[in-house]
């Protein structure tokens, strides 16, 4: 589909190689913006405005807010939709492949030292998240918003960040402010951060109550997409054929590396990875944060012949990523074993 060739060449996920890197490259690190990207030439002028539900309104400069007790986290961020392009039939949208994950080093301070100043009032139900970005989504014309229940907004790990590995946010991924909510899909994540409202009722936003939702068939009433499911991606080994991306490996004893990661700050337990269906454990490297994907590697005796290899992960509350893809009308939350086709010589 013409749609989705121009979706992909805006949307960039991540090449699969730099997942060697603990920390993903900025540039390298996968990209989703529903509308455009907001033109903002220096980010001195932005405003963050808090309101709604609050016993004081308050506005922030990013100066006021680098100002604020300063926290870096790193963290793994994967789209909700990663791996849609698996989903038969495939959901008009961005059609990922396995690649819509990477790992950063946000810095900026706790939203809730900030909710605190402005003052919930006690029956704020929700904080709902605005960007600066707009446009229409069949037919709906929305911001692109999110919100978070009141106890997850004044959790200690959710982040107003400024700072991407270091450096300030590029505009792709935000600048100046954007929110980061570790262990959640990446859209909970809001990029352009303009306003933030305390809510007295739920959040009735389109990406909130008609966008990102679970659904078997179109007259579901879904499920709120969440946290980040267990996962696990493997470096491709070897060399690549252009056109196929297939692998063609040399014989002998080749290490394959990888990472696996789950959401909620939950842990990685084990890592398996299945060459021909056949289990090989795999060893963890130490981890690297709560909410930071976790290296992993196996030995393999390569022998001459054609193999399907892929890693199954487990995550630390015993859940393991399925073998067959799962179904999701929009292609949400898809975690099967992501397998690779190698060829050893
Ligand atoms: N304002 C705004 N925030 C947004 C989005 C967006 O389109 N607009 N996309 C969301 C989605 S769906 C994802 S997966 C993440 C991607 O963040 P990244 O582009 O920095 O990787 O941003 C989220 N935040
Ligand atoms: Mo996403």
């Amino acid at each position: 589909m013409r749609e989705e060739v121009v979706l992909a060449n805006r949307n960039h996920g991540l090449l699969t190689e730099a997942l060697r890197h603990d920390v993903t490259p900025i540039g390298m690190h996968y990209l989703l913006s529903h509308f455009d990207v907001p033109y903002v030439e220096d980010g001195t002028a932005w405003r963050l405005a808090v309101g709604g539900n609050v016993d004081r309104r308050l506005s922030f400069s990013v100066a006021q807010l680098k100002a604020l007790p300063q926290r870096t986290l790193r963290v793994t961020m994967e789209c909700a939709g990663n791996g849609r392009a698996h989903v038969s039939p495939r959901w008009p949208s961005m059609p990922w492949g396995s690649e819509a994950v990477g790992t950063a080093e946000w810095t900026g301070t706790p939203l809730k030292g900030v909710l605190r100043q402005a003052g919930l009032k006690p029956d704020t139900v929700e904080v709902a998240f605005l960007g600066a970005d707009r446009g229409y989504d069949k037919g709906h014309e929305h911001e692109f918003g999110r919100s978070l229940t009141t106890e997850m907004a004044l959790s200690d790990d959710v982040l107003l960040v400024y700072a991407m590995n270091g450096q300030p946010l590029l505009p792709q991924h935000g600048f100046p402010l954007r929110l980061i909510v570790p262990g959640w899909f990446g859209m909970a994540s809001v990029k352009w951060l303009e306003r933030i409202e305390a809510l007295n009722r739920p959040y009735d936003g389109y990406e909130q109550v008609r966008g990102y939702l679970y659904k078997t068939h179109p007259d579901d009433a879904g499920i709120p997409v969440t946290t980040i499911k267990v996962k696990s991606l493997m470096v491709p080994p070897g060399m690549p054929d252009w056109y196929t991306r297939q692998r063609l490996v040399e014989r002998g004893r080749v290490t394959l590396r990888g990472r696996a990661w789950s959401g909620g700050g939950v842990g990685i337990a084990s890592v398996d990875v299945l060459i021909n269906g056949v289990v090989h454990a795999a060893t963890l490297d130490a981890p690297t944060g709560r909410y930071a994907w976790r290296g992993w590697q196996c030995m393999w005796d390569a022998v001459p012949g054609e193999y399907e290899i892929g890693p199954r992960a487990t995550d630390a509350n015993g859940v393991t990523q399925p073998l067959e893809v799962p179904f999701d009308r929009a292609g949400f939350g898809i975690n099967s074993v992501q397998t690779l086709k190698v060829t050893v010589r």
